[in-house]
């Protein structure tokens, strides 16, 4: 074990039943106490105040929108936000006295939720060749070296620049500007662990990337079929848009291994109700999946709808809109009449007749609306499944209506916009030759590395300077140690950070941290105040001024940083005028407005109160596909093949976390208290084991003929299918073999991996 991974410690585990209703009087309760924890009262109610307002900042939590018109004046956010703005306005300070007092091997050895608490980052520091300790080191003195590294490169492909999806708008443009003026597309992102695969998914299939439908058509739709997300934790305020369809009538069916409390019932801790402890139901229908069920449950349901059709032609499907907007129709019908639906059944682990009832609820509604993350996405057949999702809204119509279409539901706060800005390691043509002539350079046409391919690059010796946009990217990338290993061969490493991270302890031959602004803080540039934008899972894009004064005068903002270091980098060579963008962001905004459509008169529409909605023709029902229709996927079924003693683990997130940021170590609503070693289990597979809970395993992953072990899980039976497990992440990450990857989307396999289960030596103290 070393400092690639967390060690293992075990903290008290505490055990109770999983809850039955999500948020209520204890989310308010443990919002506060996040926010105490970390600072003063009056910091922590002037940052809440302004949190996710017309006038204030974005969430740093997850994309989930905000509602375009009415606004609570005083809590527009949920627990989750609270604690997002706890991490990162924490008035606790990282200086040169504490990199002097704390070696990075030390720092090494502490948890990512000890790491967390010490609070943010207060000056640049720099670790040396052979150095023990970070010390400080001015602005200008970290741009020279970091120019000095990427010029002294044989070629721009041996740098990459990672971001993850924190980035506001402005920012990431600059950000993949430079690296494209610099000479790489090696842009890989958090993205390509995410949503990648709804990405390549809905581009061949709709024609878009991204999401359909608005908040108001989630109110609207009449079923919401809930797939592979676990909104009552990652999603919080989605309970209050699902509670409103349901108040409208919807029906909810939510597909699952788990029966996720916040998916069974609400209490909106912002109506008197919620707070008098009267929970509104969500779930009407859970369709228990085996992980990676989901192909084979939606290929059962399409079975269904085809049998209602052939019985009743024209009352199930949508012909007009198949004629007119669909390609491959026949060939997908002849390929659901070559099934065997009881295989199907069998493999997606859900009985029959509780298919039947989703397939009746569907057969008679038009308002449909899928909603997926990561249970979707990070599975091997994942694009094909997406896929099969669309199929389904195709069968019906229901794409490119009111109260229809297809969500998948973004993670970070950003993330869809730094898309939206170019941050790709596949550009496209049309987009490249906008920015060449636009800025006068010469965009490389080389496709750059995604992340997995660039964890190869670096581990190869192929790939020698790593940055970093934020994010962590050591824990939250796939085979920790083998990750581990391709940073440190880097000649150099840098992370624009806000808080501490193990991505900073396991580094090149030397590392700089770089402090920036967060969310939350105010940002003055040449005395005037500065905002940024950021577009959220429903492609509206909006302001965010923070309003909390940064706990360092050495913090720089994204955008100031890199147009720094292009000015450093390019020195007077360069035609792009990084001076100016540097001194007020409207500069960058109107460079945005000239290269990426639908920014038009961007100064002027992210001004306005609630910003603006960005084109989306699958919304409107129209399909930028080759065909120019939308189209039907056709894939087989696979099933993933598990041996004797094998299981299939889900890393999954607590409640107490944002990715690889750990708030907290209790998981509330699965009622699992101060611990995070914890392996869910079917009490089937603990009795067949000769396991108890409680009872200390050793996890193992063998694939590749390498061998992988996470040591140290506390077994809890728990409501889960047989042969499934799930263990949160980033501590089994060190499993997830860096070749297992899903198809077309290369996204790393995160919730099926295949593991064996011993007894362990380790004991808890
Ligand atoms: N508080 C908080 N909010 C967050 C985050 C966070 O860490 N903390 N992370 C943000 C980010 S970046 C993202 S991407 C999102 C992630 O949001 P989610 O995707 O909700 O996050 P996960 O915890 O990975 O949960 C996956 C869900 O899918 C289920 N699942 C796993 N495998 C399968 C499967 O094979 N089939 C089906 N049907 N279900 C499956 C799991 O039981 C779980 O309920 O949340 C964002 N918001
Ligand atoms: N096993 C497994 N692995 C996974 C997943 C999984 O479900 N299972 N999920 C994947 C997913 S969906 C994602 S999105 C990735 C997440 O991957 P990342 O985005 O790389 O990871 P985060 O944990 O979100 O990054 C947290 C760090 O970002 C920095 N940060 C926070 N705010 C800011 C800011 O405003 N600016 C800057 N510059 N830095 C900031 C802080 O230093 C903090 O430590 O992980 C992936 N990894
Ligand atoms: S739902 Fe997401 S964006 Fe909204 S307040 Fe909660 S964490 Fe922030
Ligand atoms: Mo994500």
């Amino acid at each position: 074990m070393d400092a690639a991974e967390n060690p293992v410690k075990f903290t008290g585990i505490k055990i109770s039943r999983p809850k039955t209703r999500a948020a209520g009087m204890p989310a308010v309760v443990s919002s506060m106490q996040h926010i105490l924890e970390e600072m003063n009262v009056f910091r922590g109610m002037k940052a809440l105040l302004k949190l996710n307002q017309k006038s204030g900042f974005d969430c740093p939590g997850c994309a989930w929108p905000d509602p375009d018109d009415e606004r609570s004046p005083i809590a527009e956010y949920c627990e989750n936000g609270a604690k997002a703005i706890a991490e990162e306005a924490t008035t606790k300070r990282l200086t040169g006295d504490f990199f002097a007092q704390n070696s990075v091997k030390d720092l090494g050895e502490l948890t990512d939720y000890e790491i967390g608490k010490k609070g943010r980052i207060a000056e640049p520091v720099y670790l040396a060749p052979g150095a023990t300790h970070y010390t400080p080191i001015s602005w200008e003195e970290a741009y020279r070296l970091i120019a000095s590294q990427l010029k002294g490169l044989r070629s721009p492909d041996e740098a990459i620049f990672y971001t993850s999806g924190r980035t506001s708008n402005e920012a990431a443009f600059l950000y993949q500007l430079m690296v494209r003026e610099f000479g790489t597309n090696n842009l890989p992102d958090c993205s390509n662990m995410c949503h990648e695969s709804s990405g390549v998914a809905l581009s061949a299939a709709v024609g878009i990337g991204k999401g359909s439908v608005t908040l108001e058509d989630v109110h609207e739709a009449e079923v919401i079929m809930i797939m592979g997300q676990n909104p009552g934790t990652n999603h919080p305020r989605m309970l209050t848009a699902l509670q409103k369809a349901k108040n409208n009538g919807a029906f909810i069916i939510s597909v699952n291994p788990l029966p996720e409390t916040g998916l069974i019932s609400f209490l909106n801790p912002q109506t008197v109700k919620g707070l008098l402890n009267i929970p509104t139901p969500l779930t009407d229908l859970f369709l228990q999946v085996r992980i990676n069920g989901d192909l084979a449950l939606l290929k059962a349901l399409a079975i269904l709808l085809l049998e209602e059709e052939t019985k009743k032609p024209g009352t199930v499907f949508d012909h007009d809109f198949i004629s007119n907007n669909t390609k491959g129709y026949v060939e997908y019908i002849e390929h659901l009449r070559s099934l065997n639906p009881d295989e199907l059944v069998k493999i997606c682990g859900v009985p029959l007749h509780q298919l039947k009832e989703a397939a009746r609820t569907l057969a008679g509604k038009k308002k449909i609306i899928t909603c997926w993350a990561m249970g979707l996405t990070q599975h091997k057949n994942a694009v094909d499944t997406i896929r099969e999702v669309v199929n389904i809204l195709l069968l019906k119509g229901s794409i490119g209506i009111k109260g229809a279409g297809v969500c998948p539901v973004r993670g970070h706060s950003n993330v869809q916009g730094d898309r939206t800005m170019g941050i790709y390691e596949k550009p496209s043509a049309v987009f490249l030759d906008k920015l060449d002539t636009v800025f006068k350079i010469r965009s490389p046409r080389r496709h750059g590395y995604d992340t997995v391919e660039a964890i190869r690059a670096m581990h190869e010796g192929k790939a020698k300077v790593f940055m970093a946009m934020g994010g962590n990217f050591l824990s939250a990338t796939p085979d920790t140690n083998y990750t581990a290993q391709a940073l440190r061969n880097c000649d150099l490493t840098v992370h624009v950070s806000t808080k501490l991270n193990r991505s900073h302890l396991v580094h090149g031959r030397s590392a700089l941290i770089l402090p920036c602004l967060g969310r939350s803080d105010r940002d003055i540039v040449n005395g005037e105040e500065q905002f940024v934008s950021c577009e959220n899972s429903m492609g509206v894009v909006q302001s965010s001024k923070g309003n909390l004064h940064p706990i360092s005068s050495h913090l720089k903002s994204e955008p100031v940083i890199i147009c720094e270091l292009a000015m450093t980098l390019f020195g007077n060579n360069s035609p792009i005028p990084w001076n100016s963008y540097r001194q007020h962001y409207d500069y960058i905004r109107e460079a945005i407005a000239q290269v990426i459509p639908g920014f038009e008169d961007y100064n002027k529409k992210v001004r306005r109160p609630g910003g603006f909605y960005l084109p989306n023709g699958a919304r409107e029902g129209r399909f930028n596909t080759y065909s120019g229709k939308s189209n039907f996927n056709i894939a087989g079924v696979s099933y993933s093949a598990i041996g004797e003693n094998e299981y299939l683990m889900m890393t999954i997130r607590s409640h107490d976390q944002f990715n690889t940021t750990i708030y907290g170590l209790n998981d509330r609503y699965r009622g699992v208290y101060n611990e995070r070693r914890v392996i869910f289990m079917n009490k089937e597979d603990v009795k067949a084991n000769g396991f108890k809970g409680g009872e200390i395993v050793d996890l193992f992953n063998f694939q590749d003929g390498v061998t992988r072990v996470a040591e140290g899980f506390i077994v809890i039976p728990y409501d889960i299918p047989v042969g499934c497990t799930a263990t949160y992440f980033p501590e089994t990450n060190v499993l997830v073999p860096v070749n297992s990857v899903a198809d077309q989307s290369n996204t790393p396999v995160s919730k099926s991996v295949i593991i064996q289960i011993r007894r362990s030596a380790v004991k808890q103290q």
